[in-house]
Parts: C-alpha cells; structure tokens; sequence
C-alpha cells in the first residue's frame, strides 16, 4: 500500500470535504471537517481489509462468527488512526488546516449497542481478533436507537433517546445485495413426510458492514450489522381489500425489530419482541455464513472444519436449533448429523450466575414466534433424555418453559465462564449435572484491548511506558513488566506521577466544566462506573463516603486526605432500587459539596451518562479502583482490568477477575476486603446477618440514622425510609455484613495514599503487572482451546 504522508493525508481531506461532503473549506463545520477526516482513514482501511478478505478466500482459512446482541464500540475514529499509526499525522495535518484534531474526535457520537461489560468485551474481542490476525465476522444488530441517554433531574435519573444515526455513520458500508427473509410464526405442516414451515410474517435483514482494523494495520476484519426492513413495502392485496392498517403491518413489525436496544442487563423479561430480535440476528447470521460457506464450494459435513461460531451469552442460543433448520429443512440433512454438525461449530460463553437475568422463554411465547424451533427444542430435548438420562429435574424444557442456558449448553462443544472463579461457579452451581455427563465447561478470563484502554485513553502514561521500555508493548503486553526495575526508581516515580496528574487535572477541568464542583487534582480520585445494580453494591460506597462525612464533621482538624468521590453508571430504567440509590448518591453529593466545612476533604461527583467515551477520560485519571461487588456475584468485571492497566490499585472483593488481579499483582498492592464467595453463602444462613452487622457497628448505625432522619433529603424526609429499611431487613448483598471490612479497607487506602513514594510504587506496579489482562491474550486462548483455528497472519 502506497505510504500515507501528511501532504498526502490532507490532500484525501479536502478532496473528501470537496466531493463527498460538497463542502468548501470557508463553510465547512467541525461536522464537516469530521467526516473528511474520518473518510480519508477510512479509505486507508478498505485495502487491509480487502487484502485480509481475499486472504482468506485464497487459503481456505477457518473463520470464527461472534454472535453477540450487543457491541459496545464507543467511538472509532481516533481508535482507527491509532492502529494505522496516524494519529500524530492526523493532529498535524488538523491543525494546518486551523481544526483542532481533539474536538473533531469528540464530535463524533459513541456507538452505544451495548448495556456494558457483555456488549465492550465483544467490541475488545472484534479488535484484538484483528490484531492478532484471526479471520472473523462480528454479527450483531444495527440497532436505531443504541442505550438509552441519561441525565438527571432533582438528582432523579431520566432517560431519553439516544440517537447516534442522526448524524451520518461514516464507518459503514450499506450492503443491499446481503440480505435475507427472517420468518416468524404462522405453522408447521407435515408434506411427503417433511416439516415445513408455513410463517405468518417476514422481515428482510440487510447488512451494514463496519471494517474492524487491527494494530498497525496488519489485518481487519467484518462486524457486520443487521437492520430491518419489509419485506414487502405493503401488502396490496390487504389494501385493496380495505384492509387499511393491516397493509400497513409487515412495515411495521420491521421498524420495530431493530429499533432499540433493550436497556436490561440483568433482569430478564419474557418480552416477544426480544425474542424476535434474537431470532433476527441468529438466522441472518446462519444465513450468511452458509451462503459464504456454500461459495467456498465445500460440503456441509465438513462445516466445523471452516467454521467456528461463538455465541456470546445464551441471547443468540437459538442458533442451535436454528442451524439444524436450515441444514434438515433447506439443506436436506438427516436431523441427528445436523445436531452433530451444529454441535461441532458451536461454543457459548456464559456471563452470569445471576438466576433472574437467566434467559427462560414460556413455552407459549416460543412455540407461537418459532414454531418449527419449538418442535426441534422438544426433538434435542428428548434425544438427550432417551439418550443420557439426566436427573428429572434437568433438561431444556421444563414447567412450560425452554430454558436457553441448557439449550445453549447441549448445543456447544465448549462452554466457557470469564473468569477463574466464575468458571468453577458455573461448573459446581449452574451446569453441575450437565457437565458430569458431559464435560466441556473451561475458563477464558476476560481481558481489554490495550490499544484503546492504554494507548489511545492515556496518552501520557502511554508514552513513558515506550519511553521507558521502548515500543511493541502494545501488542505484547506481557513486556510491561519490563516497567518493574524501574518503579525502584526516584525520576521513574516521578514521571508516572507527572502521568497520572497531568490526567486527574484535565479530568477536573472536565468536571469543572460539566457538573459544576470544584476538585483538588490533589485529593484521591476514588472511581467506581459500571452499570448500576444491587450486587455491584454502589450503596456500600454511598454509606462509607457517609461515615467519612460524619467522622470529617466530628473532627474537621484531623489530617485528613482529601478524597474525590467520583460514580458513574446507568440503572435500567424499570429497575426501581437502583433508580434509588442513584438518587442518593445525587442527594448526598449535594449536603457535602456545599457544606463549607467539608472543603476539599471531600468531594462527591457523579457526572450523568457514563459511557465509553466518559469511561476513556474517568479511567487514565483514577488512583483508585472500586471492585466491591458481593463475592460470587461479579462474573468477570472488565472495568477492574482497564484501572488496573491505568496504574489505580483495587479496593476490592474475591470476586470475578479481582481474584487473577490480586494474584497478578500481589497482596501489598491490592486493597482486599470483605466475605468469601463461601463465606457470603454461609452468612446468609443466619436471618439476622444485617441486623448483628449493624449493631456490632456504630459507624453504620450513624449512618444508616442519618439518612433516615433525612439530612439527605431535608425537603423530603421519608424519601429514603424504604432504602434504609431494605438494609435492615432484606440485605441480600450483605452491605451490612461488609461494612465495617470495607471502612478498615479504605482506612488502609488513606494511610497509603498519604506515603507518596509507597503509593506511586504500588500504582507503577499495577501498570507492570496488568499484562495478563490484555484481550491479545483471551483471544488467543479462544483460538486453540475453543475455535481451533490459526492465525492468517
Ligand atoms: C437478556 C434478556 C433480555 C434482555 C436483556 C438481556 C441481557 C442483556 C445484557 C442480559 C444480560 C446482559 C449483559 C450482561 C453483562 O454485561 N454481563 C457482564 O459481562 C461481562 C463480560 O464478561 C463481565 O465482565 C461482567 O462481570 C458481567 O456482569
């Protein structure tokens, strides 16, 4: 490929802003400027792209499918110059043209198609696939509206629509020639001794392509997105039937198919709509790859041998039953090979432990979207009960309802958990039985890509880890414990402090700017964003930040060190409990940011819509890391990883990957606090857990008065008697039994916060031994132990 030079860069810039966006350079706006900019990068894609296409088209190279419902991308265009190793020329060729390169790439909108961890480690996924030159197709939904806006009102959160195709998506590419008719309902009839499915209603789905590159430019990959059309624009003969509104339907049902995300990450409902876009995304997806295998002119016996499919949770499981359809029905093949074959291509990665965000879709609701999938469920059903005779209480269908994670399970060769603890979880508590008749349940540990969650977000720390240890780190992370000899060292500390500074004092003009309090750069900045759910237990941090107001109100002169409180987070707009700690952390943020004798010795932030690109400025500016979920509860955790990578030591429980952090990083440079995921079971067995929790503790009785008696919500006293009552009697995530482990933990955290030298070491080293936690890893792992396959690199 021709080498990129700056003349030439803008010289692609102002032809893209000339003849794409028909603009002239004294009329152009920032929008303008943006998509020229992101048009000359994109164009310096396309040819890996095609290069990486036609490469495995040549050597016939086994490609791997991830399903997921979900890609959290964010933003691409400063990520894409990163890995064409563009970015300095991009920033210099900007601002020759009078732009400024920053607020270009932060005009462009994020692309939200993701709740959070699930839907970010697929995006993590799609990018280290291409670095590491694994040939891979992304299949998802190119959803209307991705998660939901949030803001907030009298501390409340409301949500609004988020609407990132308002703006033209410069990184996609229509494709109207792949698409594919995805039936629904209607009936199976039996004719010459075959099922055949006679569906009530269709829609298209058309594919949108976004290419995915690779570090430094190597390889790039597909995500391909599906949207939804109708199949027919209008049903004529309903409307000259008169049939008005009814004509109308098959554009409607389209509409709404890929219109929005479902905002839930845990709590499932068994909403037909879902269910129908999981069908949607499932059947283009089989659809294509079989298109794609048919043209490599092979049989389809020999379908594992070319492809791997991944379904990333149980949201697309009905791919199982949907690839044995599509191989006995319009294929022709005998039902038990397909099962085989289906099996053999298959892999499901579960993400939780958590019974009620366990997918069960009632009998009913199944039987009337999917009929013809009804009856291949109760075939693979029975076939595994004739055939294994598992224990009566296991099986797929049960209690009118079919139950995905043993669908999911039965299908797959492997299954895998996300982290160490999490694995052995989901052998000895989800799967026990299925995985003693048939074991195939390993261990992925999650992991970032340090391309966006390193180089690209953290720029200063960046480029003192290649000052220090010289390039190729980026793809090689183990090599950052090259930084260990180093954190012995006085100007070593000294730089990474300067790093970490230069970082907490941009984030407290943002802060200044946006929420409107006033940070010390050099107070603590003690982070915790992620979605908000009980379990994750962002009440256990509000009522320590109380405790810390009421010791600080009680002894103002005390040597105290200044903390920053910051949160962020989204609860799901149904989810009334974290609507209300949400409204806490805002009520409680109001009393001590204006109460005078509190200063700098506290402070409370909660900067509204946190999302990737927030994510990408909160993370790099963060000394601490808050990981406090109820142990056993927390599959993985992705976040923990990208603080850790950032130089923020955890404060945190033996919970998901926090268990490999620890062990990464050592006992002296971890905060650990809190129950067993053993412990937490045992405790439960005692009725009165909270209530001897509290009394034992003054500190929580104060607290929990405090609130109660409304200092929070003076203009509503009662607002928070509910809440407090729940600590009382219905504790389920043990916050009463953690609270005093959790206070001595912070406590623990302030003494070595206040040893500069000590702290900086520990920080330094969290960086040096985060390279586990690279994504490079993970897919590696993925490729030899689930998808056998090589790189074409
Ligand atoms: C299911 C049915 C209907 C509607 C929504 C859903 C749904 C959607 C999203 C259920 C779950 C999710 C998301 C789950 C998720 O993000 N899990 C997280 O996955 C991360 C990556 O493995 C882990 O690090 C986190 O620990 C885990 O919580």
């Amino acid at each position: 490929m021709t080498e990129v030079t700056a003349p030439l860069l803008k010289a692609d810039i102002l032809r893209h802003l000339t003849f794409t966006l028909g603009k002239d350079v004294p009329n152009a706006s920032l929008y303008d400027w943006r998509m020229a900019l992101s048009f000359a990068i994109r164009d310096r894609i396309v040819e890996p792209w095609f290069a990486s296409t036609r490469k495995t088209w040549e050597t016939g190279h086994k490609r791997v499918y991830y399903l997921s419902m979900e890609f959290l991308i964010g933003r691409l265009l400063e990520d894409a110059t990163i890995n064409l190793g563009l970015r300095d020329m991009a920033d210099q060729v900007m601002s020759e043209l009078g732009q400024d390169f920053r607020a270009i790439v932060e005009d462009e909108p994020d692309a939200a198609l993701g709740n959070g961890g699930l839907g970010r480690l697929a995006a993590c996924f799609m990018e280290s696939m291409a670095t590491l030159g694994c040939p891979a197709y992304g299949y998802g939904i190119r959803y209307e509206h991705g998660l939901f806006r949030q803001r907030f009102e009298s501390g409340r959160q409301v949500e609004s629509p988020e609407d990132w195709l308002m703006s033209r998506h410069p990184w996609e590419f229509e494709r109207p020639e792949a698409a594919y008719t995805i039936p629904f309902k209607g009936e199976v009839v039996t004719r010459d001794g075959r099922e055949v499915w006679l569906p009530g209603e269709t829609v298209q789905a058309e594919a949108y392509d976004t290419p995915v590159i690779g570090w430094q430019g190597k390889w790039a990959n597909t995500l391909r997105l599906w949207s939804a059309k109708p199949t027919t624009m209008f049903d004529l003969e309903r409307f000259n039937r008169g049939d008005y509104t009814a004509a109308a339907e098959p554009e409607a049902l389209a509409r709404t198919l890929s219109r929005v995300l479902y905002p839930d990450d845990t709590t499932y409902q068994g909403k037909e709509l879902r269910l129908k876009q999981e069908f949607f995304l499932t059947s283009a997806a089989l659809q294509d790859i079989l298109r794609r295998f048919k043209a490599g002119g092979h049989s389809l016996r020999d379908l594992p041998k070319h492809v791997a499919i991944q379904m990333n949770d149980t949201h697309p499981a009905i791919a199982g039953p949907e690839l044995i359809r599509l191989l006995v029905d319009e294929n022709g093949m005998e039902f038990m090979e397909a099962m085989e074959i289906a099996r053999a291509c298959l892999g499901y990665t579960n993400h939780t432990l958590l019974p009620e965000a366990l997918e069960r879709w009632a009998t009913f609701t199944f039987g009337s979207v999917l009929p013809r999938h009804m009856q291949i469920v109760e075939r693979i059903d029975a076939w595994h009960r004739d055939t294994y005779h598992p224990p009566h209480w296991v099986g797929i269908v049960k209690h009118h309802e079919v139950r995905m994670g043993e669908l999911a399970f039965i299908m797959s060769h492997k299954v895998n958990g996300v982290s160490a603890l999490h694995s052995d979880l989901v052998k000895q508590n989800l799967f026990p039985e299925l995985e003693s008749l048939h074991p195939r349940i390993i261990n992925e540990t999650n992991g970032v890509t340090p391309r966006r969650w390193l180089k690209m977000c953290n720029r200063p720390l960046a480029d003192l880890i290649t000052k220090t240890i010289g390039d190729g780190w980026e793809a090689d992370l183990d090599r950052l414990k090259e930084l260990e000899p180093h954190v012995k060292k006085k100007s070593f500390l000294k730089d990474f402090d300067a790093a970490k500074r230069a970082n907490k004092v941009a984030l407290a003009d943002w802060i200044a700017e946006h929420c409107g309090v006033t940070v010390s750069p050099d107070a603590l900045f003690d982070v915790q964003v992620k979605r908000i759910h009980e379990y994750k237990r962002q009440l256990l941090n509000i009522l320590e930040t109380i405790a810390r107001y009421h010791d600080i109100k009680a002894n103002p002169q005390a040597d105290w060190v200044p903390r920053v409180k910051i949160f962020g987070g989204k609860a799901a707009p149904g989810y009334v409990v974290a609507k209300e700690i949400i409204h806490l952390i805002n009520d409680v943020a109001a009393v001590v940011n204006n109460d005078p004798e509190i200063g700098d010795k506290l402070k409370i932030v909660y900067p509204a819509n946190y999302n990737v690109s927030l994510a990408e400025r909160l993370i790099p500016a963060a000394d601490l890391s808050e990981q406090i979920s109820t142990a056993g509860k927390e599959a993985s955790g992705t976040g923990n990883m990208k603080f850790m990578m950032n130089g923020a030591p955890t404060i945190g429980t033996l919970d998901g990957a926090n268990v490999e952090i620890l062990q990464e990083v050592g006992a002296d440079n971890f905060f650990l606090f809190g129950l067993t995921a053993e412990e937490v079971i045992e405790r439960r067995r005692n009725p009165d857990h909270a209530r001897d929790a509290i009394a034992a503790s003054q500190s929580l009785q104060d607290v929990l008065q405090m609130i109660a008696e409304g200092r929070f919500s003076p203009d509503e006293p009662g607002r928070y008697h509910q809440l407090v009552h729940r600590v009382w009697h219905h504790d389920y995530f043990l916050v009463a039994a953690d609270f005093d482990a959790y206070r001595a933990a912070q406590a623990q955290v302030d003494k070595a916060y206040a040893d500069r030298a000590g702290w900086l070491k520990m920080a330094a080293l969290n960086t040096a031994r985060s390279g586990f936690f690279s994504s490079d890893r993970t897919i590696r792992s993925y490729m030899a132990d689930i998808w056998d396959v090589t790189s074409a690199l």
